[in-house]
């Protein structure tokens, strides 16, 4: 017997070679899993991983980003892109850029989307301890500050010895093809094993294709959930991201098209069914409009599709009040589908909405049931009109104004990207999304600077697209640096910048729960020590342009509209900086979230809070 082939290649080297020639299949197509690899050198990687991707540079394409959080984002943004069919990998040094990943890890797994961590770790000889940067914990001698990393991720190992990493890189990539899943996966290395020689087996090497199921309804859990549509008057379907992941948004038309059955979204799930669509209501939940939450107070079945149920979604527990309601939940993993003690049907969305549009052929709602949402709709589509219409073309913007120009330059494709502040609830309410991956919201982390990062994630998987970043002026403060990364890569991605002077979402949020807006502005401090002076004199629009980005400054509805028409076919990364006139435009929000009031305080404004609180949180229901 000949000895089997061996390759002899550092773990780094082998590592790189091994996850370039790792695959997914999903209905016949077949992608490359890690599409490239994020990385910020110090010590920790830049002899292993660095000289490794150096030596591998047209095998696995490297991206230089600023900051090790921002890297994640990026590649979060390319998994969502993709739904998830292919990820993208990020390696740090040790210490600092290591625990840099612990926001965006926090992220990729809450929202579950796919990224690989890969961060530089200690000595596994422990020969030099304490090596620069290294924690040294003085009793568990084997921690490092990598294992903050452990509870934001879904699979964790550190690779101390070389061919530990065969098995470990199995299910590493396991995870992260993974349709239920899926999230950070964490694989830390030993900086003297990354630059350590082994002898590894060919086969680790060889071209490995990851099928990525669509698991089918099990039949008895199948037919319990028709006869639950069947039996209700006023079923309600709540549209979640894994619509999207599963790539269900026809077989979602399908059934609503058969049956009539509404569809609500979350911010995940928005762009389920296309805005115009008769049977869209659009957002549900405490940025939703009116006319889902109306449903969702009245609805008897509430029909979960691929949703995690968030408080948001839920109004904290206060939204569904019809007396029998009842949730039957489709979603791939079981964790979710038995929320609210719904009836379950764990499967693949799509297969799920296939088997029970077939299952329901022949039934359909009642008419006056559509009759009732379709005028719902009717009405809440004025609203949107009105947030979106500018009277005065020569005037300051509002918020919504931004919006309905931004509305007016789009086209089908067009991505729109954001995740905190005040624009998540005004793009949930308003946004008409135009095709499934165009509102690209991440509200399972809403993570300020998540958007500009994630913009460059976006562009790569979709070449040629516009994408946009919108941007409040807090959010471009926290994480602006990616801007030139996007000049680096010539990627031309468009950045709104919403000036406010300040954070206005949290602002109002403060006032409501009785805590006076302390802290929210950007403004001077003044002789009493509070900040009430006047707005502080950045230039954001400056600071752009001094990343790099071309910059069109909008001071009205009119340049606003030109420079937006400019940036959309811009090949420049192009940032629009417009000021806002307050106070929002925005239409309120038609159901409650909760965010516990000070029990016991001397000023007035938490006192009367406190009253409208408890009045609120008597509404909540525990569904058993
Ligand atoms: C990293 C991070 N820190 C803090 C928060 C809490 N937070 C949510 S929105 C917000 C203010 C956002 O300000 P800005 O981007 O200017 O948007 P605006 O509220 O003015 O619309 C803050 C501090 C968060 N979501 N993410
Ligand atoms: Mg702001």
């Amino acid at each position: 017997m000949s000895a089997a082939a061996t390759r002899r290649l550092t773990t780094a080297q082998a590592l790189v070679r091994f996850l370039a020639a790792q695959y997914t299949e999903r209905d016949g197509v077949r992608r490359r899993l890690i599409t490239g690899t994020w990385g910020i050198f110090g010590h920790g990687n830049v002899a292993g991983l660095g000289q490794a991707l150096v030596e591998y540079r047209d095998a696995m394409p490297y991206h230089q980003g600023r900051s090790e959080q921002a890297m994640v984002h990026a590649a979060v943004g390319h998994a969502r892109q993709l739904n998830r069919l292919s990820a993208q990998a990020v390696t740090t040094s040790i210490g600092p850029g290591a625990t840099n990943l612990v926001t965006g890890a926090a992220l990729a797994t809450i929202n579950r989307l796919p990224v690989l961590l890969l961060p530089g770790d200690y000595f596994a000889s422990h020969a030099a301890d304490p090596l620069l940067q290294q924690l040294e914990h003085p009793v568990e001698a084997d921690v490092s500050v990598n294992d903050a990393l452990r509870p934001v991720s879904r699979y964790f190992d550190r690779i101390t010895r070389p061919e530990a990493l065969l098995a470990s890189a199995l299910k590493a990539v396991r995870v992260l093809a993974d349709p239920a899943e899926t999230g950070a996966v964490t694989l830390a290395l030993p900086q003297d094993v990354q630059a350590e020689a082994y002898d590894w087996p060919e086969e680790f090497f060889a071209d490995r294709v990851w099928r990525v199921r669509r698991p089918a309804p099990d039949p008895a859990e199948l037919a319990d959930a028709v006869r639950a549509v069947r039996a209700a008057a006023r079923p309600l379907i709540v549209a979640g991201g894994g619509v999207h992941h599963s790539e269900a948004e026809g077989a979602l038309r399908e059934l609503v098209d058969a049956t009539g059955i509404p569809v609500t979204s979350t911010q995940a799930g928005k762009g389920a069914l296309r805005h115009d669509h008769p049977a869209d209501l659009g957002g549900i939940g405490h940025t939703g409009t009116a006319v889902s939450d109306e449903l969702a107070r009245t609805a008897d079945l509430v029909i979960g599709v691929g949703t995690r149920y968030s408080d948001f979604t839920t109004a904290s527990g206060t939204l569904f009040q019809h007396p029998d309601v009842r949730f039957l939940n489709l979603n791939i993993t079981a964790f979710d589908a038995h929320k609210l003690a719904a009836g379950t049907l764990v499967c693949d969305a799509r297969a799920g909405l296939s088997a029970l549009a077939e299952a329901l052929s022949g039934h359909r709602v009642d008419a006056a049931y559509e009759t009732e949402y379709r005028a719902g709709k009717a009405r809440w589509e004025e609203t949107v009109e009105a947030a979106f219409r500018a009277e005065d073309d020569g005037a300051v913007p509002t918020q919504t104004q931004v919006l309905g120009a931004l509305d007016a330059v789009v086209g089908d494709e067009d991505v729109v990207i954001n995740a905190a502040g005040s624009l998540p609830g005004d793009l949930h309410k308003l946004w008409r999304a135009r095709s499934p991956r165009q509102y690209h919201l991440e509200y399972g982390y809403s993570c300020m600077g998540y958007e500009i990062p994630a913009a460059l994630g976006v562009q790569q998987a979709a070449p040629g697209t516009p994408v946009w970043a919108l941007v409040g002026d807090g959010t471009y403060l926290m994480n602006p640096t990616e801007i030139v990364t996007a000049v680096q890569e010539n990627l031309p991605v468009k950045l709104v910048l919403v000036q406010n002077h300040g954070y206005a979402s949290i602002g109002g949020l403060s006032e409501s729960v009785g805590a006076e807006r302390f802290g929210t502005d950007y403004r001077h401090r003044v002789a009493d020590g509070s900040f009430t002076g006047a707005p502080l004199p950045v230039d954001l629009a400056a600071n752009a342009a001094s990343l790099g980005m071309d910059v069109l400054r909008a001071k009205t509805v009119r340049e606003l509209r030109e420079a937006l028409a400019t940036a959309r076919t811009a090949t420049r990364p192009t940032c629009v900086y417009v000021e806002t006139a307050p106070p929002s435009a925005a239409p309120p929000a038609a159901a409650w979230w909760d965010v516990p009031v000070a029990e016991v305080s001397a000023r007035e404004a938490a006192t009367g809070a406190r009253e409208a609180y408890e009045r609120a949180v008597a509404d909540r229901r525990h569904h058993l």
